[in-house]
C-alpha cells in the first residue's frame, strides 16, 4: 500500500472533521457538544470500511474493534481525542485517531495475534467542564462519581449532558477496560512545540508527559461606580488579579522548565463603567518534577494571598485538578526506536509539556506516544499543521511497529 497516498487521505480527513464546530468561523468542539454526532459518524464509516466493529462507550468514547487472529487475543490500543480548544487547529488529537484507522487500513485485511482497538476519546481538553481527560478516565476505570456533577458555563452537569447525548450514566463503569486484556497503547500526536521542528525531524520519541495542575482563583472586592469612586477608596478585583497575573509570569520565568497560564479571566459584572467586584481566574502550571510543580502552585496561591491582603480584597481558590508526571513505557518505546531505526528515521527523544490520554491510559497498560512534527511549533491555534511526508514517516513507523509487535506477540507470526 502506497503510504504517501495513505498519508493524503489522513490529511484529508483531518481537515474534515475539522469543519465540524460548534462555533461558526473557527473549530471549537468540546465535550459532547453536537457537531461531536457528525464526528461520530464520520468514524463510524471509516471503520465499518474496515471491517471494523463500532460501538460508543458510556462517556461517549467512539471505539473500533479490529479482531486479532484468535477470538480473546489480547488488545493493543490505538487513538486520541477528538474534542478540541477554543478555534483550534485540525490535527490536535483527531490526527492520532485517523492516523490509527490508517494503520489498520495499512494490514489489508491482516489479523494480528493481537486485536486493535481505535479510540476516539471523548473529551481530554477540559474545556466545557474545567477538568480534562474524562473520555480516558472512564477507559482507565478512573472516572470519578463527583464529576458527574460538574457544571458547564451554562449550569448543565455532566449527568445530564451524557443523557442528552443519549448516553447511559449507569453504565459508566463497564467502559474501563480489563488491565490484564490490554497489551498497550500507543498515541501518534502532532508535538505541539518547537523541538522536532528546530531538530529538523520529523518524529520524536516521547520519554515522559509533565505532570499539570489546575486551579480556579477568585478575587473578591467591591463593585462600584468608575466615576464617583476614589482610586483611594477603591477594591478593584481586576487590578489585583492583574497584579498578581504579573507575578505568575515572573515566578514561572524565574523556575527552570515550570511553565504557568493564566488562559481564562471572567471580570464581573463586566461592564465599563463598573468597578469590577468580582475576577475568576484560570491558573495552569506544569513542571517534569512534581516536587517543583506543586512547591510552585503553592508560592503562586501564597502570592495571591498576599496581594489579595495588601488591597483588602477576598481570595478564594479551588484545585480543580491534578496528574503527576508520566514517565512512557520503556518496552515500547524500545519497539518504536527499533521501528525507527528499521525505517531509516533519525531517534529523537523528547518530554512533553502537553498531557495526553496516554497519560491517563498509563494508569492501566504499558502506554507511549510517537509525536509528530508540529511546523512552527504551532498548536493550540487555527494555523496548526502537520507535514505529508511527516504524516507518511509515522504511519512508516507505525507500520513496522505492529510488524515487530506481533512477531514479539508470536515468534512465528510474520
Ligand atoms: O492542555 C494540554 O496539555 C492538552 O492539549 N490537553
Ligand atoms: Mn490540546
Ligand atoms: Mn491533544
Amino acid at each position: 500500500m502506497d503510504l504517501e497516498v495513505l498519508a493524503q487521505e489522513v490529511l484529508e480527513r483531518c481537515q474534515r472533521l475539522g469543519r465540524y464546530s460548534e462555533e461558526p468561523g473557527r473549530l471549537t468542539r468540546t465535550f459532547l457538544s453536537p457537531p461531536m454526532r457528525q464526528v461520530h459518524a464520520e468514524l463510524a464509516g471509516w471503520m465499518e470500511e474496515l471491517g471494523m466493529t463500532v460501538r460508543l462507550d458510556a462517556v461517549g468514547n467512539l471505539i473500533g474493534h479490529y479482531p486479532g487472529q484468535a477470538p480473546g487475543a489480547p488488545l493493543f490500543l490505538l487513538g486520541s481525542h477528538v474534542d478540541t480548544v477554543r478555534d483550534a487547529g485540525c490535527y490536535d488529537g483527531v490526527l492520532g485517531v485517523v492516523l490509527g484507522l490508517a494503520l489498520v487500513k495499512a494490514l489489508e485485511g491482516k489479523r494480528l495475534p493481537v486485536a486493535l482497538e481505535v479510540i476516539a476519546f471523548s473529551e481530554e481538553e477540559g474545556v466545557r467542564y474545567g477538568v480534562p481527560f474524562l473520555g480516558s478516565k472512564a477507559v482507565a476505570g478512573r472516572f470519578e462519581a463527583e464529576y458527574l456533577d460538574l457544571q458547564d458555563a451554562q449550569g448543565q452537569r455532566v449527568l445530564e449532558a451524557l443523557r442528552e447525548f443519549g448516553l447511559e450514566p449507569a453504565r459508566l463503569p463497564q467502559a474501563a477496560y480489563d488491565p490484564a486484556h490490554v497489551r498497550g497503547y500507543l498515541e501518534f500526536h502532532i508535538e505541539q512545540g518547537p523541538v522536532l521542528e528546530a531538530l529538523g525531524a520529523p518524529l520524536g520519541l516521547v520519554e515522559a508527559i509533565v505532570g499539570q495542575s489546575r486551579l480556579e482563583v477568585v478575587f473578591r472586592g467591591q463593585a462600584g461606580h468608575a466615576g464617583t469612586t476614589p482610586m483611594a477608596l477603591r477594591r478593584d478585583a481586576l487590578a489585583g488579579a492583574a497584579e498578581w497575573m504579573t507575578l505568575v509570569e515572573r515566578e514561572a520565568r524565574a523556575e527552570p522548565g515550570l511553565v504557568a497560564t493564566v488562559g481564562m479571566i471572567t471580570a464581573r459584572p463586566g461592564a465599563a463603567n463598573v468597578i469590577p467586584g468580582e475576577v475568576q481566574l484560570s491558573l495552569d502550571v506544569r513542571h517534569a518534577d512534581d516536587e517543583v510543580r506543586s512547591r510552585s502552585v503553592a508560592h503562586l496561591v501564597a502570592r495571591a494571598q498576599q496581594v489579595a491582603q495588601r488591597r483588602g480584597l477576598e481570595l478564594a481558590f479551588q484545585t480543580l485538578y491534578e496528574q503527576a508526571a508520566v514517565p512512557c513505557d520503556a518496552g515500547l518505546n524500545s519497539l518504536l526506536e527499533r521501528a525507527l531505526q528499521a525505517e531509516g528515521l533519525p531517534l529523537h527523544r523528547l518530554v512533553s509539556g502537553a498531557g495526553h490520554d496516554a497519560m491517563i491510559m498509563a494508569s492501566i497498560c504499558p502506554a507511549t506516544l510517537l509525536f509528530i512534527r508540529s511546523p512552527g511549533g504551532l498548536s493550540h491555534h487555527p494555523q496548526e499543521s502537520v507535514w505529508l511526508q511527516d504524516v507518511a514517516a509515522a504511519l512508516r513507523v507505525g507500520r513496522t511497529f505492529l510488524r515487530m509487535l506481533a512477531q514479539e506477540e508470536h515468534p512465528c507470526s510474520t
